[in-house]
């Protein structure tokens, strides 16, 4: 592998770790968990996963440890640090037992049906530590969702002597590792099944996962976007630039993006969803600030609009629930060949109300959202241009507005690819190894079923603690593609919580006002205050930034 001289730099980079785990370990077993909704619905789909205590990890004595010989899958979206986990979990690995082996599943849980590996010695180890992407085996969304492809696990696991599985993926492919976790306890395989959470989305958190590996890095490369964006509209004063920001259903990335850079419009989708905005009504807030920095000769300005925002506009997402039921369960659907003919078919189906929603929307935005689900049932979000539709539908409604004589010419962006495979922030890098190397020490006690966690993350990393959580505690009961499924409960952003009050608090000047802030690209050498920064999110949640000014909201 070719290297630049960043790289080369970064990859003498040794994460740190937290106290706890650098020496040798003991278990200590916590409280019997619950599932946080529906327990009976979950405990009875899950009856050998179920309950699980809380684990977390202590400094201990050294012990003889067993080989383990471990398949590590990445699964779902790439999110910067997961070749780090995969080094925190081969380094743990040797170090509790040089004999153990780790084996890397080629191109997601694809990998695990056709029984694709490669094992992943220290050499191919060595050149992806600090890195970003997930190209050391790949990552795919492949569903394991029948008896028949369990099975198949199974075989391939046994047949390579593989006794434990380390699934790297968002809510989706943590719920699936706890469905497979289940099954190869009922069957006896034993083949355990330890998770580790991953999106850039930042919706895989609760009590126990503090955040997700990824969102963090993610998040400063947009900022730093973002930010340079801000100096240009400030420099040249003549365009509205409309950002759309990644982040499939929760709005963490943008709230995140707009604490770091000051916009002067962040759109947070849970804010429209508890209001019920309508689409209009969003495109009349943008455009009265539009009109208030134009009154003051400010032509130009930023917005950040997260992907998700269509699923939360109260008469889309009906719409979308509608649609995904039709794209589930009529086949016949997509045998139709012309736009016009699917067209035709689905107003058919829809209720009378999302009927007229339908027909009132772009035929070019109605295509977008009846693009394929992903394989989990989801929409593909980052294919609907609501930054596009957003501009039209501004420049209208001020064409049309007859007291508004400023200009608006405005450029649209998509920041997501831009982030997903960057190089891990020093806090993704720590965070990611940390979780790999207590998801060998999970396995390494037996456990499964469990996601791995490291808790305290706004502090410095030697004070962070190291655990597993029961994958059953962090689900409930939902419709998912048409079907009501246990899945892992996704975390939107809470509109009582410190960080989007903070936002709140400071929304109004920064519509009106240039507070712009340019934070400039992540930095891997120099202060740690710099360099180690975990997100604002993280800070304001634990309460690590003064909260006094939001006593006036
Ligand atoms: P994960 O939840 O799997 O980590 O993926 C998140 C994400 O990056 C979303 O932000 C985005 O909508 C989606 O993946 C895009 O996925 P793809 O590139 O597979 O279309």
């Amino acid at each position: 592998m070719i290297k630049s001289p960043l790289q080369k730099a970064r990859s003498k980079y040794i994460p740190k770790l937290p106290q706890s785990l650098e020496e040798n370990v003991k278990l200590i077993i916590g409280e019997k968990s619950e599932a946080i909704a529906d327990k009976e619905a979950i405990k009875s789909i899950f009856p050998n996963t179920y309950g699980l205590p809380l684990v977390t990890f202590e400094v201990g004595e050294l012990k003889d440890n067993q080989t383990l010989n471990v398949g590590v899958v990445l699964s779902g979206g790439q999110a910067p640090g997961g070749h780090n986990v995969i080094s925190g979990l081969f380094d743990a690995l040797k170090k509790l037992n040089n004999s153990s082996k780790l084996f890397g599943f080629i191109g997601g849980p694809n990998g695990l049906l056709e029984n694709l590996f490669i094992e992943l010695d220290s050499a191919i180890v060595s050149d992806y530590r600090n890195t970003g992407g997930f190209d050391i085996i790949g990552s795919g969304r492949t569903k394991i969702e029948d008896e028949a492809s369990y099975d198949k696990v199974i075989a391939n696991c046994l047949k390579n002597n593989i006794k434990a599985l380390v699934i790297v993926g968002g809510d989706d492919s943590n719920t699936n590792a706890c469905v497979l976790a289940e099954y190869f306890k009922e069957k006896n395989a034993g083949i355990q099944v330890v998770g580790c959470p991953k999106t850039i989305d930042g919706d895989l958190k609760n009590d126990f996962i503090e955040t997700s590996f990824g969102f963090d890095t993610a998040c400063k490369v947009y900022s730093e976007l973002i930010g340079n964006i801000q100096r240009d509209a400030n420099s040249a004063k003549k365009y509205w630039h409309f950002i759309k920001l990644m982040g499939r259903s929760a709005s963490h990335i943008s709230l995140e993006c707009a604490l770091k850079t000051q916009p002067n419009i962040a759109i947070i989708s849970e804010e429209i969803e508890k209001y019920k905005l309508t689409l209009n009504k969003i495109v009349g807030q943008i455009a009265e600030i539009v009109k208030k920095r134009s009154n003051s000769g400010e032509n130009f300005g930023t917005i950040l609009i997260p992907e998700g925002l269509v699923e939360f506009m109260p008469s889309i997402k009906k719409l979308i629930t509608e649609l995904n039921d039709i794209l589930a369960t009529k086949p016949e659907y997509h045998q139709l060949r012309t736009s016009q003919e699917k067209r035709a078919f689905i107003t058919e189906l829809l209720t009378e109300e999302s009927a007229k929603v339908y027909s009132s929307l772009p035929a070019s935005f109605v295509k977008q959202l009846t693009l394929d689900r992903d394989p989990h049932g989801n929409v593909q979000v980052s294919k609907i241009e609501t930054e596009k539709l957003l501009i039209d539908m501004v420049g209208d409604r001020l064409e049309k507005d007859k007291s508004f004589h400023g200009k608006f010419n405005a450029q649209n962006h998509f920041f997501g690819y831009e982030g997903r495979c960057a190089a891990p922030s020093n806090f993704d890098a720590d965070y990611c190894y940390s979780l790999g190397y207590t998801a060998a020490l999970l396995i390494n006690s037996g456990k499964t079923g469990y996601m791995a966690f490291i808790q305290n993350t706004s502090q410095s990393s030697d004070q962070w603690l190291a655990g597993g959580v029961p994958i059953t505690m962090m689900m409930n009961m939902e419709k998912r593609n048409g079907h009501v499924k246990p899945v892992i409960q996704k975390a939107l952003v809470d509109l009582k919580g410190i960080p989007f009050l903070t936002f709140r608090s400071k929304r109004k000047d920064w519509a009106t006002n240039t507070d712009y802030i340019y934070p400039g690209p992540i930095q891997y050498f120099g202060p740690t205050g710099v360099c180690d920064a975990p997100s604002e999110t993280l800070l304001l949640e634990q309460d690590r930034i003064s909260r006094a000014e939001l006593v006036s909201v």
